[in-house]
This record gives structure tokens, C-alpha cells and sequence, in this order.
């Protein structure tokens, strides 16, 4: 990993889970002040100005970061541990969503369904391919196939982030089915 990706982590980690260590504040929205951003994270001991952030959010794989309009804001566009509300599209998801997991979490997730655990929502992808890197990050990927149609016409509340991953409070067991282990 290089330079980018190092200070890419940390401000994903700032952004969604531990502003304070950048010690910065977010608002109720989820954005933190850009200025207020570069002085904590050079204060932190990592070197970055204006230019090299927007360099991150540019090339961001997976787009994990905006602006606002006029550039003095940033924020993660999902996958937050602190309470904010990013005002997230509530949308109407396609009739099946996956997720990746890894094997030990199997009997736990049999039992009590998806949780969003650490996060405020349970995250859900578009195909498992995807899913089955999601999983890979905790150990031996199981992808999990869930009935999202029928959840949503049970009246189950959707929402895409503004970078595409599909988000739910919590995934009841009756709709999951799993693909492979
Ligand atoms: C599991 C990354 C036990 C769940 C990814 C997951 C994603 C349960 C883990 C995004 C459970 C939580 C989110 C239950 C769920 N019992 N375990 N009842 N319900 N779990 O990291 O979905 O690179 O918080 O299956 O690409 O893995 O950070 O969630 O294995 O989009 O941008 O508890 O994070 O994106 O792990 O990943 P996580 P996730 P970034």
C-alpha cells in the first residue's frame, strides 16, 4: 500500500468512526469542515493539503467520499459507526441483494438474522462477486443470497448510497439464503 492509500484509511476512520482523532467534529449530516480536516490529520502526523484530498476523493475506489457544493465540506457517503444522517435516497431495491460474510459468523447470523453490528446499517451489494470480496475481509467468504423484493413489499425501508451500496436496517432470517461456504 502507498502514501494514499495510509491516509485514505485514516480519514475513512475519522469520516465514519472516530472524528476525534483528527480531533474534529462532525454535524448532524455527517460533514466535517475540509480546513478543519487538513489541520487535524497534519496535526496527527500525516502530511496532506487541500490538493492531495481531493486526489483521494477523486480516485477512491470505491467513491467512499463527497463535497459539499462549494468544497468546505467533506463526508463519507456510507458505512458509519457514529450517528449521522447522511440523507441517504430511500429507493426501491432490485429483487434480490447480496451479502458477504465470512463462515464464522454463520450460526450467529442463522439465529438472529443480519445485524448492522459496529454500523448503522446492514450493507448489501448489487452482485456477489462483490459480496464475496466484502466477505473475503473477514475470513473464509460465505455470500449470502437476500430476498430483497419480498422484504421491500413487506414494507421493509431501502436506501443507496450516493456511492451505490445498498443499505438496510436489518435483514430478518426468512429472507436469506445462503449460496455457498
Ligand atoms: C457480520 C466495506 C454475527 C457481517 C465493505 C459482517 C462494505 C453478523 C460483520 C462495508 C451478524 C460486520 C461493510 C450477526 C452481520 N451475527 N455477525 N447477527 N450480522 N454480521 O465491516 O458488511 O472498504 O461492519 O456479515 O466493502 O463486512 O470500509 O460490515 O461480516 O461495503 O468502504 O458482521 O465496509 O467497505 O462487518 O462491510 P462490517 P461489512 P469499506
Amino acid at each position: 500500500m502507498g502514501e494514499r492509500d495510509y491516509l485514505s484509511i485514516f480519514i475513512s476512520r475519522v469520516l465514519r468512526h472516530r472524528p476525534e482523532d483528527a480531533g474534529i467534529q462532525l454535524d448532524e449530516h455527517g460533514w466535517a469542515n475540509v480546513e478543519e480536516l487538513l489541520a487535524g490529520v497534519n496535526a496527527a502526523g500525516r502530511k496532506i493539503d487541500r490538493e492531495k484530498l481531493e486526489e483521494i476523493v477523486r480516485t477512491d475506489k470505491k467513491q467512499r467520499y463527497s463535497f459539499n457544493e462549494d468544497g468546505t465540506l467533506i463526508r463519507a457517503n456510507q458505512g458509519h459507526s457514529v450517528p449521522v444522517d447522511v440523507e441517504l435516497a430511500q429507493q426501491e431495491p432490485p429483487e434480490y441483494l447480496y451479502h458477504g460474510t465470512a463462515d464464522r459468523f454463520l450460526e450467529s447470523i442463522r439465529e438472529k438474522g443480519l445485524l448492522p453490528m459496529s454500523r448503522l446499517y446492514v450493507h448489501l451489494s448489487r452482485d456477489a462477486e462483490t459480496a464475496r470480496t466484502v466477505g473475503r475481509r473477514h475470513g473464509r467468504p460465505v455470500i449470502l443470497k437476500v430476498h430483497s423484493g419480498d422484504m421491500h413489499r413487506d414494507g421493509v425501508s431501502f436506501y443507496l448510497s450516493q456511492n451505490k451500496v445498498w443499505l438496510t436496517k436489518n435483514v430478518d432470517v426468512k429472507y436469506i439464503e445462503q449460496l455457498e461456504e
